[in-house]
């Protein structure tokens, strides 16, 4: 089941002062920084609050490290903005997108990828999803 907004994804030129800006304007200050080589990003997640089910919900910032990634592709598009939606599962991730993928909405990927902070991720394809790139997430 989706229990949760997990983050929303934010696409922006300079990963550090977005974080800044996010500091010191509404004073999110629990910072957690990773690269992750396959997506093509240096990303911040800013934790907002924890939830029912232990989980937390975030702010996450992304910056591409590759021209040819899908935020970089997006922000030269787009300019800076929300880029995604992610919903959290309380179950396994794949089973979910199985599930969504057998009412006609196709998932991006055949097996689920290495998101933040360990969890295992995957998308939905924004056509099929009224405009908007959609990521569900497992926590680890
Ligand atoms: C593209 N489109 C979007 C969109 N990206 N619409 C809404 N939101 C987005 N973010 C639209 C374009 O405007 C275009 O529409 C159509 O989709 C095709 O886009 P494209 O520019 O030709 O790009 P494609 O087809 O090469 O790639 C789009 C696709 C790609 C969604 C398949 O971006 C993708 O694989 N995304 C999933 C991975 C990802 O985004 N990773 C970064 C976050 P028109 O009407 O112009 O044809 S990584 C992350 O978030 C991790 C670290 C984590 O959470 O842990």
């Amino acid at each position: 089941m989706l229990t949760r907004i997990d983050h929303i994804g934010i696409a922006c030129h300079d990963l550090d002062a977005t974080v800044a800006f996010y500091r010191d304007t509404y004073g999110f200050t629990d910072a957690h920084v990773e690269v992750n080589e396959e997506q093509g990003v240096r990303e911040a997640m800013l934790k907002i609050n924890e939830t029912g089910d232990g989980a937390a919900s975030y702010i996450q910032l992304l910056e591409p490290i590759r021209d040819d990634s899908p935020v970089a592709k997006w922000l030269a598009k787009n300019g800076e903005g929300v880029h995604h939606i992610a919903f959290g599962t309380d179950g396994d991730v794949q089973d979910e997108a199985d599930g969504i993928a057998a009412k006609g909405v196709r998932v991006l990927y055949d097996a689920p990828r290495r998101g933040s902070m360990g969890s295992r991720i995957t998308f939905l394809h924004p056509k099929d999803a009224h405009g908007v790139l959609t990521e569900l997430v497992q926590k680890p």
